[in-house]
């Protein structure tokens, strides 16, 4: 474990905090907040301390929220269990041997580290992770460690199945045909997050995870006994209840922008807690690494003249590197692909008919234009791009 922390880090005096060196520290000991626990720290070094917590009540509330626990799944039990028996195997592994996979190089297919936003964030999170890119392309299983090896590969097969149900039930749930999402390569790829939040010293001066959704289309979640997900809804924190054997489904933020916010992904966090350790994998259905260039918008057959797109086009690269560069900040990052009316601008008609179908129509079409409008003013929106 680096030397910087010591048992008293966590009560510096802003004076003597140097937090971009406390991070670095952090990060070049390659041990994750497992490493910390494991020295025997009772008090949370500063970084992981969550500012002054906001008041909700100025969040605006999600409408409907779509955080499912299924339960007729199929994937049989010993798989789940086995699953998180495995992810703890590996996150309890000694250092020197979980440190040849440590890295923050993003394009790896398997990335053990500890807040993938570190320097990003504004807190870090409790937390360490095993990240497995599972598809499209098929993982060599020499690739994953011997610890959680097969059994990865079996719940990876699974999960798969499972995802692609849910997103043929998905498709017909919001009018389309049942495999219109997997034609736009929903189910194509996914990774495996093998979370592990260990036992913490002051768990209310941090979070095991901060508020976000996902950028995924899809997450199936497993979860252990220990607890702590809530989910946000009508400026409210709900436990998501611990239901044994049951998955829990999240949309994720790129549904949300194809399907036009007829799934609307949900905001949740998870809590440190002094029980722990607590074990998660999440399944994140994407294409991620998949060198693909398909563009990704607001799906036509969902549009209409009352239903207009809400998002602009991006694609799964773009929308992932935006999400890494700003990091977990309890914002949702689907903002920043959110077409907003940046100008609203109000013709008289006739009057100004000419100027407006002669600068953006051209003028062959002012007199079916002019025919068609029976009203005499029009506001337009122009939309950021
Ligand atoms: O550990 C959990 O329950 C949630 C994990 C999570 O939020 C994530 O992987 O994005």
């Amino acid at each position: 474990m680096a030397a910087s922390f010591t048992r008293d880090s966590g009560t510096q005096t802003p004076t003597t905090y140097d937090r971009f060196q406390e991070l670095k520290a952090f990060d070049d000991s390659k041990s994750g907040v497992k490493g910390l626990v494991d020295a025997g720290i009772t008090k949370i070094p500063r970084i992981f301390r969550r500012p002054k917590v906001e008041d909700h009540d100025s969040v605006k509330p999600i409408p409907t929220q779509f955080t499912i626990p299924v339960v007729n799944h199929g994937v049989p039990r010993s798989v789940l269990e086995e699953m998180l028996a495995a992810a703890r195997g590996f996150h309890e592994l000694p250092t020197e041997v979980k440190k040849s996979y440590y890295t923050r190089e993003k394009t790896k297919k398997v990335i053990y580290g500890s807040n993938f936003d570190l320097y990003e964030s504004r807190f870090a999170n409790w937390r360490d992770t095993l990240f497995c890119v599972m598809g499209p392309e098929p993982l060599h299983p020499q690739q994953l460690p011997l610890v959680c090896r097969d059994i990865t590969m079996e719940y990876s097969k699974q999960i798969h199945k499972l995802g692609t149900t849910l997103f043929k039930l998905l498709s017909k749930a919001i009018g389309l045909t049942p495999d219109h999402l997997i034609g736009l390569d929903c189910s194509k790829g996914h990774c495996l997050l093998s979370h592990y939040y260990p036992a913490c010293p002051e768990p209310e001066l941090t979070l095991g995870a901060t508020k976000h959704s996902d950028p995924d289309f899809l997450t199936i979640l497993l979860q252990d006994h220990i607890g702590g997900l809530q989910v946000f809804h009508q400026n409210l924190w709900f436990d998501v209840p611990l239901l044994p054997g049951a998955l829990v489904v999240n949309i994720g933020s790129l549904l949300q922008l194809i399907s036009n916010d007829k799934l609307l992904s949900v905001e949740h966090q998870v809590l440190a807690n002094e029980k722990g350790p607590r074990v998660s994998v999440a399944c994140f259905f994407t294409p991620h690494l998949y060198p693909s260039t398909r563009i990704y918008g607001p799906i036509k057959e969902l549009l209409s003249k009352e239903n207009p797109p809400l998002y602009r086009e991006t694609t799964v690269e773009d929308f992932i590197s935006y999400y890494d560069s700003k990091g977990l900040d309890e914002k949702s990052a689907l903002a920043h692909f959110k077409l907003q009316p940046s100008l609203s601008i109000t013709l008289q008609l006739p009057k100004d008919l000419n100027r407006f179908a002669q600068g953006f129509c051209g003028t062959e079409y002012i007199k079916p234009l002019r025919e068609m409008m029976q009203i005499t003013t029009v506001t337009m929106y122009l939309y950021n791009f």
